[in-house]
């Protein structure tokens, strides 16, 4: 077991509304198919304050209202994944933010296969470990995952 060698990392994966009522099961499957460990996973529906909180660094931008409005119209599912490099694996497993760009580069990528538009893209996921720790940190509070991607439970962590 090498894990004690190279620790798993967290990211934060969201499964956007429309995706996740149409391709939950197949997405989830997929995740786990590609070696994350869901360590946890929460179905919400984000109020209009907390997904300006979670887009906060894109605020002021033309398609900030609209991006609100996309995230908050159904259930989003928010997971954290654990695996190795998985801030960069699940990047690639969504492929690039417009999906005109991901048929043309990773046309295997969730978002080539299930992304409207480059609004409505189907995933989120960080783009780097100090925002996943951010992210994780503001939708599930103050917890602790393993080095095995499994959670801990002890009381003061
Ligand atoms: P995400 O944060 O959701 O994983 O997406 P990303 O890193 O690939 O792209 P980012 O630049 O962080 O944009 C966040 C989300 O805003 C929407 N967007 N719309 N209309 C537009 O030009 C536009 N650009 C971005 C998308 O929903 C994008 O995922
Ligand atoms: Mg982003």
């Amino acid at each position: 077991e090498l894990s004690f060698f190279f620790p798993k990392e967290q990211t934060l994966a969201v499964i956007k509304p429309d995706t996740l009522e149409e391709h939950k099961d197949e997405i989830i499957e997929q995740v786990q198919d590609e070696g994350f460990t869901i360590s946890q996973m929460k179905e919400t529906v984000l109020s209009r304050e907390m997904a300006e909180e979670f887009y906060k660094e894109h605020r002021g931008k033309p398609f900030f209202n609209q991006l609100v409005d996309y995230m908050c119209r159904g259930p989003c599912l928010m997971m954290i994944l654990s695996k190795e490099n998985a801030v960069e694996e699940w990047r690639a497993m969504m492929g690039p933010t417009d999906p005109v760009e991901a048929q043309e580069k990773a046309p295997d990528s969730l978002r080539a296969r299930f992304a409207k538009d480059i609004l409505e893209n189907s995933v989120h996921g960080s783009s780097s470990q100090e925002q996943a720790m951010e992210k994780i940190k503001f939708v599930f509070g103050d917890i602790a995952v393993g080095p095995d991607g499994a959670l801990q439970v002890d009381a003061d962590t």
